[in-house]
């Protein structure tokens, strides 16, 4: 793989069946849309049309690229649309890489909120502490990849408040988060400071019930559901890429508006 751009020779058709299986495995990592031809693949990245481990590194490169370049033109005050109270769902609807009855609820009261890398004030924060700063409220439309959504109402601290209050580096590229059930997730900066992002505590009016993140989650207005992590336990300010679960399986990092 030395260019993107040099020409491809004419994949040999003997090597496309062979790579028929690799080809199967890039679109099931969604890596790659569905009918796109090894050949095509070839000519798009310049790798040669035989080497699929070549190809596909040229892809997720592509992918980071494309990510880069979403980050880039997301409009920080352009608001997600909001919906009536009378639409939300209650409960909502769960999602996890595991099962509903595999949720591990976490215990409020010795639960800590601990924060590293670009941050002035690093100090970990209660639940107690977090409750007691202003709060939003918004109801606003969950998208899961998986193609369902429902219109859910959300309240919590903007995370831009809560970022410039623990004196947290905003020009940094990244807001990364640690969960209770080990799901690393990671936004970009402009998505974290945007007034649509809360650092969530309540649903419908009440405390978080268990499954769907108690007791404190992210809720983004503008990124797909994979991309709001539950039980948060830990926020870091960072210039450093981190990919979070799903991102290591191959989904797209910005996923959002
Ligand atoms: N910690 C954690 N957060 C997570 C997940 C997870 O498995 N673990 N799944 C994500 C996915 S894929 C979706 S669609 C939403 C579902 O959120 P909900 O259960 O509140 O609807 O949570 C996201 N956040
Ligand atoms: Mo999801």
């Amino acid at each position: 793989m030395k260019s993107f751009f040099r020409p491809a020779r004419r994949p040999d058709p003997a090597i496309l069946r062979e790579h028929r299986p690799a080809i199967r495995s890039l679109q099931r990592r969604g890596l790659l849309r569905q009918g796109i031809s090894l050949g095509a693949l070839a000519l798009l990245t310049g790798c040669d049309a035989g080497d699929s481990d070549a190809i596909g590194a040229a892809l997720q490169r592509f992918s980071r690229l494309n990510d880069r370049v979403q980050a880039w033109i997301f409009d920080p005050r352009k608001l997600a649309p909001t919906y009536p109270a009378s639409m939300v769902l209650k409960p909502p609807r769960f999602n996890a890489y595991y099962d509903i009855t595999e949720v591990k609820p976490v215990d409020g009261a010795g639960w800590r909120l601990e924060l590293s890398g670009l941050i002035e004030d690093r100090a970990p924060w209660t639940a107690t502490r977090l409750a007691a700063l202003p709060q939003e409220e918004m109801v606003i439309r969950h998208i899961c990849v998986e193609g369902w959504d429902y219109i859910g109402q959300w309240s919590g601290v903007p995370l831009g408040d809560f970022l410039r209050r623990i004196g947290a580096d905003t020009r940094a590229r990244y807001v990364n988060f640690q969960t209770a059930d080990d799901y690393p997730s990671s936004i970009d900066m402009a998505t974290a400071l945007h007034p649509q992002t809360l650092l969530a505590t309540r649903y419908a009016g009440e405390e978080l019930p268990d499954p769907f993140g108690y007791p404190l989650r992210l809720r983004t207005s503008t990124k797909l559901g994979f991309k709001n992590p539950k039980w948060i336990t830990a926020i870091e300010v960072t210039n450093h890429y981190s990919p979070g679960y799903w991102e290591k399986l191959g989904f797209n990092w910005f996923s959002g508006l």
